[in-house]
């Protein structure tokens, strides 16, 4: 039984899904050196156009935000227009599109940005280094990052919020804002990565506010409907889990909702995880603070995503992997195909 997946789901009046499934977001490393999205990544996600709605790999706001090589870019006319030919194709397939709006923060490297510039800073929230190498690149290991000053929090927000409205320009549909997977804004969020005792850090409020800034910024860009984003209250990748997280986000949660996004997603490889601090997996414990559309993600097959969307656990599904690996996804489920199994050898090509 996966027929409810198969339902049409409006997530606002704007915006109308054929069906409950999206494509996650998959960084690919794919882009030009001008971090320019190629033609051949506009015919990846045009087959992929049945989905009912992608959103794509993150891209990064601006050059400080890149943590991975060739990740896209919508910060330069190029790369606008570079988009706006991913867009057309995926429209022109009927399909709907979401940008994933990126900085990785301490996770950057100036590797990428910066290669001459010996004083280039990596920006966090505070001056915490990441034990580690960047994946893909070995050799190059993490910095300890610069405790971002007011300044600089300032011009974050303002380039979030540009990037929404380059992103309207390059014709996506709206964006996922990516507040997960310890990136930037989950930085602020965890007590790991967020040591700070000014009015960014230290209470739940103080550790939301500026997660909620960027939120704020790019709503009032481009529109609440057109906006959503992807959360991880559970610490899983590049971070540490602390007890006292679960208190952020039982700030940020109830603040999300009054904001009327487009849907909430969480962001997480595996939803069989469980965490204690939450009291459960990470989209048991938001469903239970937050009631409004929730994209659920992480391990599932199309199976166990329509049980779990028929009690009620989340109300949309986001895969992953098996997207890579079969193009056809969704065609392939409707019709009861078998999927090809995905393999990490995969990503190294686009299909
Ligand atoms: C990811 N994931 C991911 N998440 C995200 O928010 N932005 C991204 O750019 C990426 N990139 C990415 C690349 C690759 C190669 C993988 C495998 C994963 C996480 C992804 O969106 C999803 O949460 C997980 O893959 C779990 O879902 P599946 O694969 O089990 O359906
Ligand atoms: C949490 C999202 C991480 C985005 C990082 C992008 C880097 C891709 C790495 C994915 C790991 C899969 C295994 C690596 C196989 C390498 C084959 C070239």
């Amino acid at each position: 039984m996966t027929e409810n997946l198969f339902e049409s789901y409006a997530l606002n009046e704007t915006i109308k899904l054929n069906n409950r499934i999206l494509m996650a977001p998959l960084t690919r490393c794919m882009a030009d050196d001008e971090l320019v999205p190629t033609p051949a990544m506009a015919e990846y996600y045009a087959r992929r156009a049945d989905a009912g709605l992608i959103i794509s790999e993150a891209v990064i706001i601006r050059p400080d935000g890149q943590g991975y090589p060739n990740t896209p870019g919508l910060f330069s006319k190029a790369q606008i227009a570079g988009w706006q030919k991913v867009t057309a194709a995926v429209h022109k397939n009927g399909g709907k599109i979401f940008a994933q709006l990126w900085h990785t923060g301490r996770i950057a490297h100036p590797y990428f940005y910066a290669k001459d510039d010996q004083d280039a800073v990596v920006l966090a929230p505070s001056a915490i280094r990441l034990e580690g190498t960047v994946a893909r690149m070995r050799d190059l290991t993490y910095k300890t990052p610069k405790a971002v000053t007011k300044e600089d929090i300032a011009s974050l927000v303002l380039d979030y919020a540009k990037a929404a409205e380059n992103a309207m320009q390059a014709g996506f549909d709206g964006v996922e804002i990516h507040g997960a997977n310890g990136y930037l804004i989950d930085q602020f969020l965890h007590h790991d990565s967020n040591r700070r005792q000014d009015e960014y850090g230290g209470s739940s409020e103080n550790m939301a506010r500026f997660p909620l800034a960027v939120v704020d910024a790019i709503i009032d860009k481009i529109g609440a409907d057109r906006t959503a984003l992807r959360v991880s209250p559970g610490a899983y990748v590049n971070m540490a889990g602390d007890a006292r997280d679960k208190a952020v986000f039982d700030y940020l949660l109830p603040e999300l909702e009054k904001r009327n996004l487009a849907f909430l997603h969480i962001g997480i490889f595996d939803d069989s995880m469980e965490f204690d601090y939450l009291g459960g997996s990470a989209s048991s414990y938001v469903r239970a603070n937050y009631n409004k559309t929730l994209v659920g993600v992480g391990g599932y097959s199309a199976e166990t995503a329509s049980n779990a969307i028929a009690d009620s656990k989340f109300d949309l599904i986001a895969i992953g992997r098996p997207f890579i690996a079969n193009p056809d996804y969704v065609s392939k489920v409707k019709s009861k195909e078998p999927l090809v199994a995905y393999t990490d050898e995969m990503l190294t090509s686009l299909v």
